[in-house]
């Protein structure tokens, strides 16, 4: 059994985990067993070390760590902001986009919730992916070169966005993309106001270190449902409240412009937004390319291109 992640405090969490290997010994199985099981994160969160280089102060790089996530606040212009928000809209609005597979509607309605693959879509988009500063503090984290898992925009727009369930977007992408390991970060790139009442993300601080393995088998296509509403992949409520009675629950808050990174196997979710005012993001998911997908190890097909990238370039700055 391989040990622990240095530094992780999932061994001072009030629940022991199992170090387990799950089905056929892949310590990260899920969906598999009759039971949830609550198991010890097996890879370190931070490769780079706080301190080296300036990309992330020392308290910052710490912060990930132990917390997984972290909140930039105003990172980008009022002026890069609006070029982002009105590609954004145009998005939402072109006709020709409504029924390509990238874009995924609410459940229940035709408002659009999700457009992915937007790096290749819009140049501006494209751009932001390969910011110098994202794309820095991605090497630093996952100390590697790093590539394009995913990206997508979540409108979450006001009065008809849809909550999104608690869940670690990790376990989604190992059992059904074939992501061998934890070594892909997150980052959402905030294109309105995040405030606690119009359906912010929510994290559960710490609950990176732990790995909550859940029960019911993936259904074929399942990203045609679970892009709407996820039902399969997510965590028992007796080991997810566990979690949150030892965490808690971040609510991060910031203007436009903001980004939050966290890391892949963060416990998120988010609110159902009934203001006025869309909660809508830019969500781009960095993995090391040392850790590129596989055959996914739920044994079903892999996922469409659109939700998990193949091309393992390493990405470069623009
Ligand atoms: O299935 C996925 O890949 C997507 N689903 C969610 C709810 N978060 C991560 C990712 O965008
Ligand atoms: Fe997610």
């Amino acid at each position: 059994m391989q040990s622990m992640a240095r530094d992780s405090p999932a061994a001072s969490v009030a629940r022991p985990a199992s170090a387990g290997a799950g089905r056929g010994g892949d310590p990260y199985a899920s969906r598999v067993g009759a039971f949830p099981e609550r198991r010890q994160r097996l890879d370190p969160v931070l490769y780079g070390v706080p301190g080296d280089g300036d990309v992330l102060t020392p308290r910052q790089a710490r912060a990930f760590r132990d917390d997984g996530y972290l909140v930039l606040a105003g990172l980008l212009s009022e002026k890069r902001v609006g070029a982002l928000s009105a590609e954004m809209r145009r998005l939402f609005e072109d006709p020709g986009l409504r029924h390509r597979e990238e874009t995924i509607t609410e459940p229940g309605s035709d408002v659009t919730r999700s457009v992915f693959r937007i790096h290749e879509l819009c140049p501006v988009f494209r751009a932001l992916a390969r910011d110098p500063v994202l794309l820095d503090i991605a090497r630093f984290i996952l100390g590697d070169d790093v590539y394009l898992h995913q990206s997508r925009l979540n409108y979450k727009p006001g009065f008809d966005g849809r909550e999104f369930y608690w869940h670690s977007d990790f376990e989604t992408w190992h059992v059904e993309d074939g992501m061998p390991r934890m070594r892909a970060v997150s980052m959402s790139v905030l294109l309105s106001d995040n405030h606690e009442f119009n359906g912010p993300l929510m994290l559960v601080p710490g609950s990176h270190w732990v790995y909550l393995a859940c029960v019911g088998e993936t259904p074929e296509d399942h990203y045609k449902r679970s892009l709407k509403r996820q039902e399969y992949g997510v965590p028992d409520r007796e080991n997810l409240s566990a979690l949150i009675e030892e965490g808690g629950i971040a609510v991060p808050k910031g203007p436009a412009g903001s980004v939050i990174v966290f890391d892949c196997n963060m416990m998120h979710g988010s609110n159902g937004n009934i203001t006025p005012y869309p909660r809508s993001n830019a969500f781009f998911v960095y993995n090391a390319c040392s850790n590129r997908l596989v055959a996914p190890f739920g044994g079903r097909k892999p996922r469409p291109a659109f939700l998990a990238h193949r091309d393992f370039a390493p990405l470069r700055p623009l």
